[in-house]
Formats: structure tokens, C-alpha cells, sequence
């Protein structure tokens, strides 16, 4: 089972999106296993973003996604980072498809709702730039053999 992390982002934050956003991937099947409201700073958004050092939207991207609280929360399923990325969409919402959280709720790249992780490994590293291992629960639902094969 994987594990990995979505960010609601500013503006999904100001626009009153972050119940939207948590129930499309929970609807999809995915269990909430961590999730806290933080306001990031500089050093953790560079952190974060720490990839995207050198490129010319790099600043705008930090500047943004320390403009207000934001969420993070880390969701587990059956290929759960392909899963999120998928329900995310597109980079680009004006390339999302409809159905898609960025292809239902945005208009440009610099505003485009939420982060998922983008591979395993970054979602471990990422995962561990947000919570410490006692943050993150396991447990069982009930519902889970409906949506789990085995
Ligand atoms: P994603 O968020 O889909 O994983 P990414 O990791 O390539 O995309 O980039 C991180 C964020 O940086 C992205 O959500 C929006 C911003 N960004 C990426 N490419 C950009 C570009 N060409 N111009 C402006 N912002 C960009
Ligand atoms: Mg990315």
C-alpha cells in the first residue's frame, strides 16, 4: 500500500475548496492517515520545492504557497501517488481534464489548487518534511475489502 502527500494550496484555502478537495480523494478511496493546518515558511517551502530551484517561476511558487495556511495531508491506497495525480490533474489547468480537481476548479498554473507527490520516493521525503512518524496513524476500516481487493 502506498503513501503519499497532497498540500490544499492557498488559493484552494481562501476560495473555501479544502473540503472539496479532501472529499474527491476520499470518495476515490483513498484513506486519511495524516493531515494537519500549518502556514509554511520560506525555509520549509524551498525545502519543499527545493526541485524547482533555479527556474524562473521558482520565487512566485514560493511567495504563493506561503501566502496562507494551507493543509497537508497524506493519503494511503492501492497506488495511491499515481491515484492522486490523476484525481489532481494536469499541471496546467488549462490542460487538466474535466473531472479533475485542477480542470474543475482552476484557470492558470500559478493557482492550480493542490500538490500530490509525484513519485514514491518523493512522497517519502516528502512526507517526512511534514509529519514526524507518530503524526501518521495506521489503522482499519471496515469499508476497505469494498474498495480493496485483497
Ligand atoms: P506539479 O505540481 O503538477 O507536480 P511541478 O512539480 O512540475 O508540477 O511544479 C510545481 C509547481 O510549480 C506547479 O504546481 C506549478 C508551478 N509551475 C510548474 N511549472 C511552471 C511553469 N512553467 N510556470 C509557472 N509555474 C509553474
Ligand atoms: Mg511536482
Amino acid at each position: 500500500m502506498e503513501r503519499t502527500l497532497i498540500l490544499v494550496k492557498p488559493d484552494a484555502m481562501q476560495r473555501g475548496l479544502a473540503g472539496e478537495v479532501i472529499s474527491r480523494l476520499e470518495r476515490r478511496g483513498l484513506k486519511i492517515v495524516g493531515m494537519k493546518l500549518l502556514h509554511m515558511d520560506e525555509t520549509m517551502a524551498k525545502k519543499h520545492y527545493g526541485i524547482h530551484e533555479g527556474k524562473p517561476f521558482f520565487n512566485d511558487l514560493v511567495e504563493y504557497i506561503i501566502s496562507s495556511p494551507i493543509i497537508a495531508a497524506v493519503f494511503e491506497g492501492t497506488k495511491a501517488v499515481e491515484l492522486v495525480r490523476n484525481t489532481v490533474g494536469a499541471t496546467n489547468p488549462l490542460d487538466s481534464a474535466m473531472g479533475t480537481i485542477r480542470g474543475d476548479f482552476g484557470m492558470e498554473i500559478g493557482r492550480n489548487l493542490v500538490h500530490g507527490s509525484d513519485s514514491l520516493e518523493n512522497a517519502e521525503k516528502e512526507i517526512s518534511l511534514f509529519f514526524s512518524s507518530q503524526e501518521l496513524v495506521s489503522y482499519d476500516r471496515d469499508i476497505d475489502r469494498w474498495i480493496i481487493e485483497s
